[in-house]
């Protein structure tokens, strides 16, 4: 018996209301293939569920019969759909006479199977399935989750237990687990995962190897059946690892004859595979820079190879110096994926995509947006999310990351004047690119809830909804979910979806200020360590002294980085004056008196925040305890538990950071409140 926890919003909850629908008895299949068989295997679990029917399956062309009709545009006859729908687009139509009739119409069949999923939503969230007239198509071409999962099993930055693929540098080939999280993601619109880690070691070099492409392909035969492309993180150097080369120059003809091989193997095992995720001359991974290469030299020798096949390469941009002198304040990592790669536009092959952190540090709670967004015209872009809470509480705390996204999706980076928003970038229609998307990393393991934290699953949710449609609102995402998850009780929605709206800004007030990110503990980035890579080689700095804080990013004195953004947003960071308050101390070194625009000082605004901010943890905590009996048990006590560290913790971060700046600075807090 399946867990609720383990179920996430596909719990398919019964509705007494709905027992005794005409439509929901039988479903008519007009063509049948594998995507087909998929959402006619959820609609009947679904529906046996949340209505104790059990539909039958029949064949009704002539529509004699109450039934829900499955169909792409072209074996329904509705060719005029074809102009309405893109690729992975669909219908959900209903009608009541002569007979109830409601019909999921997709472009193709993952479209059929993305309505059907639609559909048991609208059941779910007590929707009106009566009237449907809906058009969905998805904004967003690629909508990736990429996994950081090692071989042996652990998961680099996984905060919910093992991989739910590898064990002890083997497959663990538990189909049915597999098979419910193609489902999970199906349901959200997920088309594309990479399975390994982008740092890929010694033993997931192997994974295109004749030893363990068939494993391989048995998950990805699973994906194939929900709409899903498999991908891989391949290591740069393999012509060295296991090609027997001694060399993985990209213009060297050997090496590329051997990637060009290697590639037609890997797709006599899977036919549809999607590609290469590859992370290259980054954190002492192998690339083409040992060669005197560019990046543009190696993402295009692997698009080449891929290309007959209509493979992709996804080339990761996090490239920086991780070898730094802290003394050194000209080098700023913040501006080496701009650096790196805006001088390479227009140099890659048509099926390489980079691909882009959000911000240009690392997934810290609060920084900028990427000045790379919008700075490539001529080449492909897709945008990097971390649902996995590396920097954000590794989801013993709560924080609901919908927000954050929704902000930079939003984002104007006036690169074609007002109105080039970063979803725009992403969703290609800004310079028409022929692949673009968005990928997060996600927050998966073998745990029960699959996220550790339940309230998480929130995040993987909320991330797959938002990129199939970056317009929609955070309530309305955030309502699906709770519903979906815990049901329908008003109290249930109102607690759980404040508590969810708060969250991010709680978990920012008390961690690291005003944007300038990390103090954080090296190395497993857990918990408050404010100089914990201040003199490290990242690059990762706050320059706290006696008198001040800040990173001067500035093009007057400082390190230049603004002046990577387009001239409105490069105005708004560069003056101290118009610089938002949240990223005062990202773009700017400022004393501890300096005033912010909320009127307060820098040094009274890192105290209360912080002392506001575990009050705020004390409040989530209560308005989940009124909750006690609402809830199931088990989720419950569950929840309740996290909720309890998050307390403890965050008053950790609470005295730690407060203590810090009181000790450098000397000045009190005017309300005299205890700082040890
Ligand atoms: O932030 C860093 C993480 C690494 C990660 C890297 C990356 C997979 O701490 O664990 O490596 O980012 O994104 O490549």
């Amino acid at each position: 018996q399946k867990t609720d926890e383990y179920k996430c919003w596909l719990r398919y909850e019964r509705k007494k209301d709905l027992a005794n629908i005409e439509a929901l008895k039988k479903i008519v299949v007009l063509e049948k293939t594998e995507i087909i068989k998929s959402a006619v295997e959820e609609l009947k679990r679904g529906i046996l569920s949340i209505t104790g029917i059990e539909p039958e399956v029949i064949a009704d062309r002539e529509g004699n019969n109450s039934a829900i009709v499955l169909a792409t545009v072209d074996s329904s006859n509705m060719t005029t759909l074809n102009r309405s729908l893109n690729n992975d687009g669909y219908m959900l139509q209903s009608f009541t006479k002569p007979k109830e009739r409601i019909y999921l119409t997709g472009k193709t069949d993952k479209g059929v199977l993305y309505a059907a999923f639609h559909f048991l939503r609208i059941l779910q969230t007590n929707r009106d399935y009566q009237q449907l007239d809906i058009i969905e198509n998805p904004k967003t071409q690629l909508r990736m989750i990429n996994h950081w999962d090692n071989m042996d099993g652990s998961i680099e930055r996984g905060y919910a237990g093992h991989s739910i693929f590898f064990e002890n540098n083997q497959f663990i080939l538990d189909y049915g687990r597999i098979k419910d999280y193609a489902r999970l993601m199906a349901s959200i619109g997920i088309n594309g995962i990479s399975i390994n880690n982008v740092n890929v070691h010694k033993a997931e070099t192997n994974l295109i190897t004749k030893e363990l492409l068939p494993d391989v392909a048995k998950v990805a035969n699973i994906f194939r059946q929900y709409g899903i492309r498999l991908f891989l993180s391949i290591n740069y150097a393999s012509t060295i690892e296991i090609g027997g080369l001694s060399t993985a120059d990209p213009l060297d003809p050997q090496v590329r004859e051997w990637w060009t091989k290697k590639t037609a193997e890997i797709y006599q095992y899977i036919e549809d595979f999607g590609g290469f995720v590859v992370k290259a001359d980054s954190e002492h991974r192998p690339g083409p820079f040992t060669y005197n290469r560019n990046h543009a030299d190696g993402a295009n020798m692997l698009g080449e190879a891929l290309l007959p096949f209509d493979g992709i390469v996804i080339w990761r941009c996090f490239v920086y110096d991780c070898l730094q002198d802290w003394r050194d304040r000209t080098t700023d990592r913040a501006k080496a994926a701009y650096d790196h790669f805006k001088p390479l536009d227009g140099q890659f092959l048509e099926n390489v995509i980079l691909q882009i952190k959000n911000g240009p540090m690392d997934f810290q709670v609060r920084e900028p947006v990427s000045p790379l967004f919008g700075a490539m015209p001529e080449t492909n872009q897709v945008l990097e999310f971390q649902i996995t809470q590396e920097y954000t509480g590794q989801q013993k705390h709560l924080c609901y990351l919908i927000p954050q996204w929704k902000k930079v999706l939003d984002f104007d980076t006036y690169a074609k004047g007002e109105g080039s928003t970063v979803k725009k970038v992403v969703d290609g229609t800004l310079f028409h690119y022929k692949y673009s998307g968005i990928s997060a990393v996600t927050n998966i393991g073998n745990e029960s809830s699959w996220t550790g934290h339940i309230l998480a699953q929130a995040n993987l949710y909320g991330y797959g909804r938002l990129i199939w449609n970056p317009d929609l609102p955070e309530a309305t995402i955030t309502d699906e979910w709770v519903t979906q998850t815990f049901g329908k009780h008003p109290k249930i929605l109102n607690t759980v979806k404040e508590m969810l709206a708060d969250s991010w800004s709680i978990y920012e007030k008390y961690t690291a200020p005003l944007g300038v990110g990390w103090m954080v503990n090296p190395n497993h980035h857990y918990g408050p360590n404010v100089d914990g890579y201040e003199y490290s080689p990242w690059g990762t700095y706050h320059f706290a002294d006696w008198k001040g804080i800040g990173v001067n990013r500035t093009k007057k004195d400082g390190t230049g980085y603004t002046e990577q953004y387009f001239p409105e947003n490069f105005d708004m960071y560069e003056s101290v004056e118009t610089c938002p308050d949240e990223l005062v101390l990202f773009f700017h070194h400022v004393p501890y008196t300096h005033v912010l625009k909320s009127g307060t000082t820098v040094i009274q605004h890192i105290y209360n925040t912080h002392f506001e901010g575990v009050e705020d943890v004390e409040n989530l905590l209560e308005s989940w305890i009124s909750l006690n009996g609402f809830v199931d048990e088990k989720r419950y006590n569950d929840i309740l538990q996290r909720l309890t560290i998050q307390l403890e913790h965050s008053k950790e971060w609470r005295d730690i950071i407060n203590t810090y700046f009181y000790r450098k600075s000397g000045i009190n807090d005017e309300l005299n409140r205890v700082i040890y």
